[in-house]
């Protein structure tokens, strides 16, 4: 099979949700999943599978997570991408416990700095922090931000079942606000107390279980009143949003219809409706979904300004699905925020 290359194009195309591992938490992970240290049938389902080796795409997917050199930035060339905006895969360091957790997201963060630091002009990274110390993690998005020069921050959903939504992890939206920095949201398998019916019939990953479960966690800091809190707070969901903008007249007619049956006290009024908060505290990306109908319904819902480029990155590696996005029927102006210049604004990049 040949396989095209994009040609060079009238923008720089920067893929922002391209992951990475160093190979010491990949030995982290082999340890804990052929232990079962951790009680989390997703964890141990996916991770177990791609570090078995039996199939080609798991093979693809542990080389290149773990190369930073050479065969990342020739898979780069190969795809027409200028840049990747690297994140440390899910789910990181949020399934290990609290200090070996705190202790490796520094690491990590080294790890990466140091890779961005051989090739500046191709890498750049987000932040990994540890939630089970919201403290430590406040610390290191400032270390990362200020020392390490990383342009944002990567949280991978859950942190053994609990969510950003519980004020005790507010810290890390705090610190995110006043360096002015994004915090992306990215998927990890559902918890153990909602993975069954979707393990059971292989619809717990990527395909949906993924995207279920991020939605519900960007809705519960909606709800939450996180953005009220933190009016400035940018966070970033992959995968169109994880389908959020798809529900927005529904959210909003029914977050107001239950606010005002005062059902539930964990849903309270909220300043603004909750597609408020996916326009003006969210931007989106296409990760996963190099699908035009769907990039035209977010542009045009949630803002050109706000939706941005993604390859996921090696979970997805595809130049034909570039080629595609490049053939897009949108304005030039509109393609060029797309893949580059919403993603240098909010990342600041130079
Ligand atoms: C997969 C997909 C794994 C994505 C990922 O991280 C990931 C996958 C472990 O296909 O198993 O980031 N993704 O974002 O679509
Ligand atoms: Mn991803």
């Amino acid at each position: 099979m040949t396989q095209q290359t994009p040609s060079k194009a009238a923008y720089r195309r920067i893929a922002t949700e391209e992951a990475f591992a160093p190979r010491e938490m990949i030995d982290i992970y082999r340890r804990m999943t052929a232990d079962k240290v951790i009680d989390d049938p997703g964890f141990n389902s996916m991770w177990s599978f791609y570090l078995s080796g039996s199939s080609a795409r798991g093979r693809f997917i542990i080389d290149g997570l773990t190369d930073m050199e050479h065969q990342r930035i020739a898979h780069m060339d190969a795809a027409g991408i200028d840049m990747q905006v690297l994140s440390l895969t899910s789910p990181g360091v949020q399934i290990m416990d609290r200090a070996e957790a705190v202790s490796f997201a520094g690491q990590s963060n080294d790890w990466l700095a140091d890779a961005i630091s051989r090739h500046p002009t191709r890498l750049a990274g987000l932040a990994a922090v540890a939630p089970q110390d919201p403290q430590a993690a406040a610390r290191e998005i400032q270390r990362g931000v200020t020392e390490l020069g990383l342009k944002g921050v990567i949280i991978n959903s859950h942190t053994h079942g609990e969510y950003l939504s519980d004020p005790k992890f507010w810290d890390i939206f705090e610190a995110a606000q006043a360096l002015d920095v994004p915090i992306y949201l990215h998927p990890m398998t559902p918890p153990k107390n909602m993975i069954e019916p979707l393990l059971e019939c292989g619809l717990d990953g990527a395909i949906f279980g993924f995207g279920m479960e991020t939605g519900m966690h960007a809705l519960r800091i909606i709800t939450a009143g996180v953005f009220d809190r933190f009016p400035k707070l940018q966070m970033i969901l992959g995968h169109m949003g994880e389908a959020l903008p798809f529900w927005m007249f529904r959210l909003d007619y029914m977050h107001a219809a239950t606010v005002r049956s005062e059902r539930y006290d964990s849903m309270r009024p909220l300043q603004r409706k909750p597609s408020d908060y996916l326009k003006q505290n969210f931007h989106i990306t296409n990760s996963g979904m190099a699908w035009e109908p769907a990039v035209k319904f977010t542009q045009e819902q949630i803002g050109v300004d706000r939706v941005m480029y993604a390859m996921d990155y090696p979970y997805q590696y595809d130049p034909a699905e570039v080629i595609a996005l490049d053939a897009m029927d949108i304005s030039d102006e509109a393609k060029k925020k797309f893949f580059e210049t919403n993603a240098t604004r909010l990342f600041k990049l130079d």
